[in-house]
């Protein structure tokens, strides 16, 4: 029999960390490789491992090489996340992958699953996926859902995008028992928008607070992810009079072109930051810096 590998394979700083029980946080790879225009995407790999860094933690950014599961990735791999072409791999997508010795960039389902698999707790990342408007017809769920249900990993992200059916959303999550905690907010976070319209189940004001329930939930919530929910920083909240265009027309284009399955975010988002100048960019990368960043005090926070 040929060998294969099983498990994800760790970059050695972050082997030495997790072997030392020091802070580590994984961060997600199909954001980079189908959530932002190249090459500023490259910039931006650089930028969230430097943000965790800077708060003491030792970043992971987590892809499939040549079929070779990655959690912490050399710069000459993220140049290759970060250089096109990368297929787009949830959880069911890995196994594929791995067989047949494929590339691809991580989605937040396949990332919490790689991480949990190399001992990895905490990740940090833009959006969640979830239940796509029309899903009644559609049956579109992100996997991230399922995955969250039985992956001990604490997410930090903005929330969900209003692309998505935000109120059902949140319904799945309740009945997948996956926690979600508001920080420093009651508003469940629309990602470029502060405020979903929708309630968080709990709000936590400070890192110790996460700690402490991150580290109850781990012993008595029935092995299911954490969402930690951060709005995007107000400075740069895209406009709701822009937003709700973009989503309009953002929504209109995917039905014109009959696009369906995994295409559908990668196309919204293209459509976003296509489409506004700039604005929703700039929104998107502040919001995934700061949760890198707050991943990174949680995680400090974990380990101390
Ligand atoms: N939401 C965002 N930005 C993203 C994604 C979601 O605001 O880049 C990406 C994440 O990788 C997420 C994936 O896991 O899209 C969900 O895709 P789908 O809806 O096809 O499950
Ligand atoms: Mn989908």
């Amino acid at each position: 029999m040929m060998p294969h590998v099983t498990g994800p394979v760790l970059l050695p700083e972050v082997r030495a960390a997790l072997r030392d029980g020091a802070p580590v946080v994984a961060l997600e790879s199909t954001l980079l490789a189908h959530g932002l225009p190249a090459p500023r995407n490259r910039e931006v790999a650089d930028e969230l491992e430097a943000v965790v860094r800077s708060r003491g933690a030792v970043p992971a950014t987590v892809a499939v090489l040549d079929g070779v599961p990655r959690v912490g990735l050399t710069a000459a791999e993220l140049d290759r996340v970060c250089g096109g072409d990368l297929v787009k791999l949830s959880v069911r997508d890995l196994g594929v992958a791995v067989g047949l010795r494929r590339d691809g960039a991580t989605t937040v389902a396949a990332t919490a699953a790689l991480a949990a698999a190399a001992g990895v707790a905490l990740f940090a990342t833009g959006g969640l996926g979830g239940v796509h408007r029309g899903a009644r017809e559609s049956w579109d769920v992100s996997a991230d859902l399922a995955a969250l249900a039985r992956t001990p990993v604490l997410t930090v992200c903005s929330g969900v995008k209003s692309i998505l059916d935000v109120a059902a959303t949140l319904e799945l999550l309740e009945t997948s028992s996956v926690p979600v905690l508001g920080f420093g907010t009651d508003a469940f976070p629309g990602f470029y928008r502060r405020d979903s319209g929708f309630p968080v189940p709990w709000r936590v004001d400070d890192v110790a607070q996460v700690a402490a329930v991150w580290r109850a939930h781990r012993d008595v919530g029935g092995g299911a992810g954490m969402v930690l929910a951060q709005p995007v920083p107000a400075a740069d909240e895209v406009d709701a009079a822009l937003h709700d265009r973009l989503l309009a027309e953002g929504l209109a284009l995917v039905a014109e072109r009959g696009i369906v399955g995994k295409d559908v975010t990668p196309a919204l988002l293209a459509h976003f930051h296509e489409a506004s100048g700039g604005v929703s960019l700039t929104a998107n990368l502040a919001l995934v810096r700061a949760n890198a960043e707050l991943a990174a005090q949680v995680a400090v926070a974990l380990a101390g």
